[in-house]
């Protein structure tokens, strides 16, 4: 097959064009009419909160999440935020959560940006100077597993960056869990609020949901389309599509390790891609039989095994490099993994991946949860242009101008040249008032 076809055989349909089916399907046809795309079920979603506030937030949780969220209760209180705290059956989660964090924390402080002041020219100074957003939120999608890591990848940058409000939202019923790892993380507070209901509060702002400067973290395609509709009114990290993991191995690799990779990523998620980039045939016959083994002896095995009828692949390739390489690179996945011979050269080598984890004791779970990179990465070809979340997602910066009088008439020429070209007389003129002045008063300069 050519890399072409390849390509479009693991190609997602674009964010607004997936099809939803059975439950879904049947909650947009009964709630919005029958045949509404969930991008119209989104907008009205989100027209509807900016419009009535916390009454739509409540009409939406009962509609959608099936729980009686009275408005006074959109926030978890303190209460329950200090019971999870000291809840016997969450005491076993503290120590792995802590250790996580500090792993998280340790490698995200070396990410904080640091301003830059300098002299472009005699007499002038310029700079960049980042400061954090201000109020940012972490979504933590329902869904099938309760996300503690999510909430420490996304809350722990924030905190590093220096933001001054960090709110955590998830839907209803939030697992406790998710309250332990907010408080050990430092979030402020938790809204329990979901889907695109969740994204327009924070966007737009409501009567007891202030609005946030950025929305960060994943979540399914109601929240995803949310979050693209209101990006402009809001900053936002990405788009997040479904986990990917493409698996490049040589004929050495220990094919039962690679299959427990591959079937791990399958089982977040029944549209989640695993995909193994091979130079040998044999490799990839016994990956396959490992894959078998392993789904008939997991809890999730059904729905891994229907994620990889979708979304698996196993390629064979004349060489892994440069035809591997060249393959991985076009699919830019959101992890990769290089096991096989010279594997930190051959990653070195791939032009865009999330995250790239090298030899055969670097599984992706490492970096999951507690190697301390970040597991909030780019998807579906997004790391072409895109990183993964980290401190710089809730930082934005000023540049600063300071000339002295001298500064001012060294670069006078240069402006008034260049506004003069563009028309712009008035911007000559601010120019040389200042010159006019300075040589009236005697120019010191
Ligand atoms: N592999 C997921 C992150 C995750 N895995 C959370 C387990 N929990 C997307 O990077
Ligand atoms: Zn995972």
């Amino acid at each position: 097959q050519s890399l072409d076809e390849i390509r479009a055989a693991l190609r997602r349909p674009l964010l607004w064009d997936v099809p939803v089916t059975g439950r879904a399907r049947a909650t947009l046809d009964r709630l919005f009419g029958p045949g509404t795309t969930p991008l119209e079920a989104v907008r009205r979603i989100l027209d509807s909160v900016r419009r009535e506030g916390d009454a739509a937030l409540v009409r939406w949780t009962r509609e959608l999440d099936r729980v009686e969220m009275p408005p006074g209760e959109l926030w978890v209180g303190a209460e329950r935020l200090q019971a999870a705290a000291s809840d016997p059956s969450l005491a076993s989660l503290v120590p792995p959560l802590r250790a996580a964090a500090a792993a998280i924390e340790r490698f995200h402080r070396r990410q904080a940006p640091a301003p830059v002041f300098e002299e472009s020219a005699p007499g002038i100074q310029v700079g960049w100077w980042p400061r954090p957003v201000r109020r940012a939120a972490v979504y933590v999608p329902g869904g099938l597993a309760p996300l503690l890591s999510t909430v420490l990848m996304g809350v722990i940058p924030a905190r590093i960056a220096g933001v001054e409000e960090i709110v955590v939202a998830t839907p209803p019923p939030v697992h406790p869990g998710i309250l332990l790892a907010a408080r050990l993380a430092g979030a402020d507070r938790v809204l329990q609020v979901g889907g695109a209901q969740a994204v327009a509060a924070l966007a737009y702002g409501t009567e007891s949901v202030p609005p946030v400067d950025v929305i960060v973290g994943p979540g399914n395609l109601f929240v995803q389309l949310a979050k693209r509709e209101v990006v402009g009114i809001v900053g936002i990290d990405a788009l997040a599509g479904p986990s990917e993991v493409v698996v490049m191995a040589d004929g050495e690799a220990p094919s039962g390790w690679i299959a427990a990779d591959l079937v791990a990523q399958a089982e977040h998620a029944p549209d989640a891609a695993a995909i193994l980039v091979s130079d040998s045939e044999p490799l990839v016959e016994a990956v396959l039989a490992a894959i078998e083994r392993e789904l008939s002896t997991l809890a999730r095995g059904d729905l891994a095994r229907s994620a990889l009828e979708a979304w698996g692949a196993a390629i064979v390739c004349r060489s892994l490099d440069p035809e591997g390489v060249e393959l991985v690179s076009t699919i830019a996945p959101e992890h990769l993994e290089v096991v096989a011979q010279d594997a930190i050269a051959l990653a070195g080598r791939v032009r865009s991946a999330g995250a790239i984890f090298i030899g055969p004791h670097s599984p992706v779970a490492l970096g999951d949860y507690a190697a301390g990179s970040n597991h909030i990465l780019p998807t579906n070809g997004t790391a072409r242009f895109a990183s993964g979340l980290g401190v710089h997602t809730f930082v934005r910066a000023s540049a600063m101008v300071h000339a002295s009088p001298r500064g001012l008439a060294g670069m006078a020429g240069t402006v008034q040249a260049l506004a003069s070209a563009e028309g712009l007389e008035a911007h000559a003129r601010s120019i040389a008032v200042r010159l006019e002045a300075d040589d009236r008063r005697g120019g010191e300069r």
